[in-house]
């Protein structure tokens, strides 16, 4: 069986998140992976130079090309860039019964840039998340979400709630942000129970694009049939050896390394 997985996100001319950091994600997956593109962006490590958003029309043409002959297992969601665009694929993913919609709620590039308008966050609560399959917020995104101030894992927890009565089966608030210096811990709750994921953190410049690459892997293990817990714990695997491994190009805030976890390469 091939499994296949689709990405809704935005371009990534240098390479390291969005579009271009899930299908090199679901490749090491070994997952077949397809792409509807959202807005194509200028960019390289040093930051965002442009970002030019696609109509609505021709994000719903690429998502009726693909369903209607290579329909997905799993489908994952990145820079929605505003309520139009997430209007059209929160209306056209519940039309199809895609079962396993992955909501990475992007807001902001690491750099600054605004990846999606502040008054489009309602339309997230309002049209995606209620059928989202995982949610996967770092802490400035669950907090916008939320408007809880969040500053250790408890706060993560009681957030983690707040989203999951939005109406999303499971909640991954990530803690790549945290105060804590020593470890990340991500958080997982699914309605029943809370499950902690500890690594240790790397001091690293080289994050560029972690999002993308963690929520693509829950996407990928999500296609291949694997539990909610297990694609978790698989993507801290994953991205932990590419966060520990990066591969030092460029001049800013450079990539992940996408192969160091098939590689087996020691954390
Ligand atoms: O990491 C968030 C993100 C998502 N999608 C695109 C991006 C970025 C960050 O720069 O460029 C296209």
């Amino acid at each position: 069986m091939v499994y296949k997985a689709l990405t809704i996100a935005g371009s990534d001319s240098g390479g390291g998140a969005g579009i271009q950091a899930d299908l090199k994600t679901f490749q090491e997956c070994h997952v077949y992976g397809m792409s509807a593109i959202t807005a194509v962006t200028a960019q390289n490590t040093k930051g965002v130079q442009g970002v030019y958003p696609l109509s609505a029309s021709v994000i719903l043409e690429q998502l009726t090309s693909i369903n209607g002959d290579l329909p997905p297992q799993a489908v994952k969601t990145g820079m929605l860039v505003n309520d139009e665009i997430i209007a059209t694929v929160a209306d056209f993913a519940s039309s199809s019964g895609w079962e396993k919609l992955i909501v990475d709620p992007v807001m902001i590039a690491k750099g600054g840039a605004s990846l999606l308008g502040e008054k489009s966050i309602g339309s997230l609560i309002n049209h995606l998340i209620p059928i989202a399959y995982v949610i996967t917020p770092n802490i400035p995104e669950a907090e916008a979400l939320t408007g809880r101030e969040i500053l250790n894992v408890d706060d993560c927890r009681r957030a983690a709630e707040d989203l999951y009565k939005m109406g999303a089966k499971h909640v991954v608030i990530k803690g790549g942000h945290q105060p804590d210096t020593l470890n990340a811990t991500d958080t997982l709750y699914d309605g029943i129970g809370f499950y902690e994921f500890t690594s240790p953190r790397v001091s690293t410049p080289h994050t560029h694009g972690t999002g993308c690459t963690f929520s693509a892997v829950i996407t990928a293990e999500l296609a291949k049939g694997n539990t909610a817990y297990d694609s978790v714990q698989t993507a801290k695997d994953f991205i932990t050896a590419a966060i520990s491994h990066s591969l030092g190009i460029g001049s800013g805030h450079g990539p992940t390394n996408h192969w160091a976890y098939h590689e087996g390469v020691k954390i």
